[in-house]
């Protein structure tokens, strides 16, 4: 496919998009993809305001779900991670307390759950979300499948957003999480934004997909209507002891077409550099900026992984002349 034109700013952005269609995006020869996203991506929003999200894990390891890339399944037996209970809200507030003077705006809570229970440990979540909104900052949380009274009371408690990603394409999906389905994964989505909560679906690459996985995998993200808020891109962090620690490192100019490609089909979503920007050269991160992405994950570690030096973040967001 040739270059197209952007649409203007005012159309509704669209829902139908072909996989076709995406990956003839994708594949655009990059000088003409990087031109046609930073287009895009100045028409819907200012290239400088770039959002720095803090992520904590509330309650790390030991999942009964088990998706191939995580170092927190409890199918993975050779990961080295000590499972922990639920954190205190008061600690978990404290976090986010710490992230916000060092310039956060949005705290995403993680816990390794398949799905939210009912009880003393959803109570916890909910006095966090509570807290963290409290302090003025966007929050947002990501518990596995969740039901609708369950959203209901996040959604009372003030939560901004709830993060559930489709990780990749429905074709390619079986190969990584045996223990639910894509349409467990839709389900959710659906029941988020049935309590009128933000939705924050991305997913991975990295993990053995082709090229047409990748589009498709933006193509059902693109479906959402809306459009998911954000949309975090995570490259694979191989992690020793799961079924994925061999896999070859993403080439830099791969990410930069996906985030691209991401941006031209939600020109108004919140695309965000997540797990795997520890890997990136500060010239790969400033062509993943220009070409859409407008979030980072700030901090010194992940859920369970080491993230990017704050310093040279700090650095880099302030030769970008980034503003949040
Ligand atoms: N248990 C919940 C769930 O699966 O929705 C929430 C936590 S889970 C860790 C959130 C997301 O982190 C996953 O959907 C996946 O996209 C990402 N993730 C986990 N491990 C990763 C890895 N090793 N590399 C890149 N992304 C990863
Ligand atoms: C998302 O898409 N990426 C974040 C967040 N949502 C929860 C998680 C990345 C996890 C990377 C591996 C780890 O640190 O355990
Ligand atoms: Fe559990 Fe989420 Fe990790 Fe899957 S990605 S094993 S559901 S914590």
């Amino acid at each position: 496919m040739g270059q197209m034109e952007p649409r203007p700013a005012s159309a509704p952005p669209r829902t139908d998009w072909t996989v076709d269609e995406l990956l003839a995006i994708y594949e655009t020869p990059l000088l003409d993809l990087i031109d046609h996203a930073s287009r895009v991506h100045r028409e819907h929003h200012d290239p400088r305001a770039i959002q720095r999200a803090s992520l904590f894990s509330i309650k790390t390891g030991g999942c009964p779900e088990d998706c191939g890339y995580c170092p927190q399944s409890a199918h993975h037996a050779e990961v080295k991670l000590t499972r922990d209970k639920i954190m205190d809200p008061a600690q978990v507030v404290g976090a986010a307390r710490e992230a916000k003077a060092a310039g956060a705006s949005r705290f995403c809570m993680g816990a390794a759950w398949r799905e939210v229970r009912d009880g003393a440990e959803f109570d916890a979540v909910v006095e966090m979300v509570r807290g963290v909104n409290a302090m003025g900052m966007e929050s947002c949380v990501t518990l596995g499948m969740l039901k609708p009274h369950q959203a209901e009371r996040l959604a009372e408690a003030g939560l901004t957003a709830y993060n559930h990603n489709l990780d990749t394409s429905p074709e390619f999906y079986g190969r990584i999480i045996g223990t639910r389905s894509y349409q467990d994964r839709l389900d959710t989505l659906a029941v988020v934004r049935g309590a009128g909560i933000k939705l924050c679906c991305g997913g991975i690459i990295g993990m053995g997909e082709s090229n047409r996985d990748r589009a498709a995998l933006l193509q059902m993200l693109a479906a959402q209507t809306p459009h998911p808020d954000s949309v975090p891109i995570n490259t694979l962090v191989p992690v020793p002891g799961t079924p994925m620690a061999e896999r070859p490192p993403v080439e830099p100019l791969e990410l930069v077409r996906m985030v691209a490609t991401a941006r031209i089909a939600m020109p108004n979503a919140q695309v965000r550099l997540s797990a795997g920007r520890r890997d990136l050269s500060p010239e790969a991160q400033v062509l993943c900026f220009l070409v859409g992405a407008n979030s980072i994950f700030a901090g010194d570690h992940l859920l369970t992984t080491p993230n990017c030096e704050e310093d040279a973040d700090t650095a880099l967001l302030r030769a970008i002349g980034a503003h949040p």
